[in-house]
C-alpha cells in the first residue's frame, strides 16, 4: 500500500527540466505525489535557458525524446530548440506535469532532519517536509565566462552563449566567438551571412564529423503518425548507433569504431577545407572522441567564408576596441560571445544539502563528486540524483540515461512509499568501491588516452562520465542491489 494515496507521502523534485520532468511522470506512474521545485519562470531546463542562433540538437531528434512520448512531428533529423523545448513543454502539459511545478521557487536548502524526512527551503520560504528528494538539476546549466585579463573592460556588447542577448543587433557587425565547442560551431554558420565579419578565437581544434540535417518529409511525418512502430525501429537502430557502438568506442571497447570515427573526421577536413594552410590549423593533435565531437555539415563551409577568420593565435587580453591577441593584433569588435562552455561539477548548487549528522554535500563535493552508482551518496537517506556524478555523458541521447536513473530511484522510492523501509542510502563500502572500480576503468577511456583536455575533468583530474559500455550502466541500473544500501 503506498502511503501516496493517503496524500501524505511526497517527493520532491528539484528542477523541471528534461530529467525534472520524466522524474514526475514516473512517479506518477507509481502512484508517488510529487512536487517540482523550479528556478526559473518555465520548464524546459537547458532547452529554456539556451537560445542562441543556430542551436539544434547534436543527437538525433527520434533518439532524443523520452520513451514515453515518441514524436512524429519532428522537423529534422536534428530538430532546432525551439521545437525541442516546445515537446518538453507539451509532454509535461499532457501528462499533467505543469500543474505540480512551482515555477520561480530556486531551492535554497534541503536539510534531513532525521526519520527519513527533508525539508525543503526555496527563495519563497519553507516548502514543508518530504519524504524524498530528487536532484534533477541538469548537467550543463552554470555557464563559465573565461578568466582573460581585461574581459569588463569591452565596450561592446558581449554575453554567453546560454544568455544569448537578443536586444543586441547583430546584422553588419563585427562579431567575436570565443570558443570552439559544439555551441561555436553552430554559432558560426547560423551568423555568418548576416554579420560583416564573424572571428572565431580558438583555443583547440576540434574533430569534426559531417553529418547532414534533413528534414522529414510530410509522407515521413505521417507514415511515423500512421505506424508508431517505425519510430520505434528508428530509435532502436539510433539507439544501437549511438549508446552502444559510438559509446563503446570511446571506453575502449570497440577499437574499430573509434579508428572508423577518426577517419571519417579526417577525410571531411581533406574534403571540405580547400586551403592546405586553413586545414592545417583547424586539425587537432588528439584523438577524435577525446573531445565530445562536432557533428557539423556547416562549420566548414561557414569558416571559409570570405568575411570568417580563423584566429589561433592566443588571447592576450580584452579591449575596449576588441580583442588583442599576442601576436599584437587588435582584433576590432562590436560584439563578444562567448561560447565557453559550462561548469559540469554545480549539480544541485548553489543550493545548500545538509545530511545525516549535519554532514553538507557541498563541503563533501567540494573537490570532487563521488556518488555510488551515479545516483546517491552515503549519509543523504533518500536523496538521489538524475545526471549525478559518472552519469553516462558525450554524443548520446541524456534522456535514455535519465529514464534509466529514474527507473532504478523509483524503485527505491516506491520501497519508502509502500512502507518496507523509511530511509534508504547506499553503503560507503559499496559507493567506495564502486569509485575505485571508475577510476581502474576510466584510464581505458579516450577521454584519458587521446590527449586532450575537456570539460569532462574535475579540477583533481578525475573524468565525470561514466566509464564502461551503455549497456553495462543499463544493466548496472537496472535494479538496486539492497545489499549495497543500508535501509531503516
Ligand atoms: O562548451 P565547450 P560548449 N580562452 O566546453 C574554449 C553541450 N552542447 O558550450 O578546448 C579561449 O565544449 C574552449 O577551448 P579548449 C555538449 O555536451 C550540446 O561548446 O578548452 N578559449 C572550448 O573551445 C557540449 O560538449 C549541444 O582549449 C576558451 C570552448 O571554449 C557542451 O554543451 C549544443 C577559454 C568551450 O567548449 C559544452 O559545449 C551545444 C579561454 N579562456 C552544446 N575558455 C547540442 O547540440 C574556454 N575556451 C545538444
Amino acid at each position: 500500500m503506498i502511503n501516496a494515496s493517503n496524500g501524505s507521502f511526497r517527493v520532491a523534485i528539484i528542477g523541471a527540466g528534461a530529467s525534472g520532468i520524466a522524474t514526475a511522470v514516473y512517479l506518477a506512474r507509481a502512484g508517488i505525489a510529487y512536487t517540482i521545485f523550479e528556478r526559473a519562470d518555465d520548464v524546459g531546463g537547458t532547452w529554456r535557458d539556451n537560445t542562441y542562433p543556430g542551436l539544434a540538437c547534436d543527437v538525433p531528434s527520434h533518439l532524443y525524446r523520452y520513451s514515453f512520448a515518441p514524436n512524429a512531428e519532428w522537423s529534422h533529423e536534428y530538430s532546432p530548440a525551439a521545437e525541442i523545448h516546445a515537446y518538453f513543454r507539451r509532454v509535461a502539459d499532457e501528462l499533467g506535469v505543469l500543474e505540480n511545478v512551482r515555477l520561480s521557487s530556486e531551492v535554497t536548502r534541503a536539510q534531513f532532519v532525521g526519520e527519513g524526512m527533508w525539508r525543503i527551503t526555496t527563495v519563497k520560504g519553507d516548502e514543508g517536509l518530504f519524504n524524498a528528494v530528487v536532484a534533477a538539476t541538469g548537467v550543463l546549466h552554470k555557464p563559465v565566462l573565461p578568466e582573460i585579463e581585461g574581459r569588463d573592460s569591452f565596450a561592446g556588447a558581449s554575453f554567453h552563449s546560454s544568455r544569448w542577448d537578443h536586444s543586441v543587433p547583430l546584422a553588419g557587425r563585427r562579431v567575436g566567438i570565443i570558443g570552439t565547442g559544439s555551441t561555436a560551431t553552430q554559432i558560426l554558420p547560423a551568423i555568418v551571412d548576416e554579420v560583416a565579419s564573424v572571428s572565431l578565437f580558438q583555443r583547440t581544434p576540434q574533430w569534426i564529423i559531417n553529418v547532414p540535417n534533413n528534414p522529414f518529409s510530410e509522407a515521413k511525418k505521417t507514415a511515423f503518425r500512421n505506424e508508431p512502430q517505425k519510430m520505434a525501429d528508428l530509435y532502436e537502430h539510433l539507439n544501437n548507433l549511438f549508446n552502444e557502438r559510438f559509446a563503446a568506442s570511446l571506453v575502449g571497447e570497440n577499437a574499430a569504431g573509434l579508428a572508423e570515427m577518426a577517419r571519417a573526421c579526417r577525410q571531411n577536413l581533406e574534403d571540405n577545407v580547400r586551403d592546405p594552410d586553413l586545414r592545417r590549423r583547424l586539425t587537432p593533435s588528439y584523438q577524435a572522441g577525446c573531445k565530445r565531437l562536432i557533428v557539423s555539415d556547416k562549420f566548414y563551409p561557414a569558416i571559409q567564408r570570405p568575411n570568417a577568420h580563423l584566429v589561433d593565435t592566443a588571447i592576450m587580453r580584452i579591449e575596449p576596441a576588441g580583442v588583442r591577441t599576442k601576436d599584437g593584433l587588435l582584433h576590432d569588435l562590436d560584439v563578444i560571445v562567448y561560447a565557453t562552455g559550462f561548469d559540469p561539477f554545480t549539480f544541485f548548487r548553489p543550493a545548500t544539502i545538509v545530511g545525516r549528522n549535519g554532514v553538507s554535500l557541498n563541503e563533501r563535493w567540494k573537490e570532487s563528486c563521488q556518488a555510488y552508482r551515479s545516483v546517491a551518496v552515503p549519509d543523504f537517506p533518500n536523496l538521489f540524483f538524475i545526471g549525478g556524478p559518472n552519469s553516462p555523458i558525450g554524443n548520446f541521447s541524456f534522456l535514455r540515461t535519465a529514464e534509466v536513473q529514474i527507473g532504478y530511484v523509483t524503485q527505491l522510492i516506491k520501497l519508502l512509499a509502500e512502507g518496507a523501509c523509511r530511509e534508504v542510502e547506499p553503503t560507503q563500502q559499496a559507493t567506495d568501491a564502486f569509485n575505485s572500480d571508475v577510476e581502474q576503468a576510466i584510464k581505458h577511456t579516450v577521454w584519458v588516452t587521446g590527449g586532450c583536455t575537456s570539460w569532462y575533468f574535475d579540477k583533481q583530474g578525475k573524468v565525470v562520465s561514466w566509464p564502461w559500455s551503455y549497456g553495462r550502466f543499463e544493466a548496472d541500473l537496472k535494479q538496486p542491489r539492497m545489499e549495497e544500501f543500508k535501509v531503516a
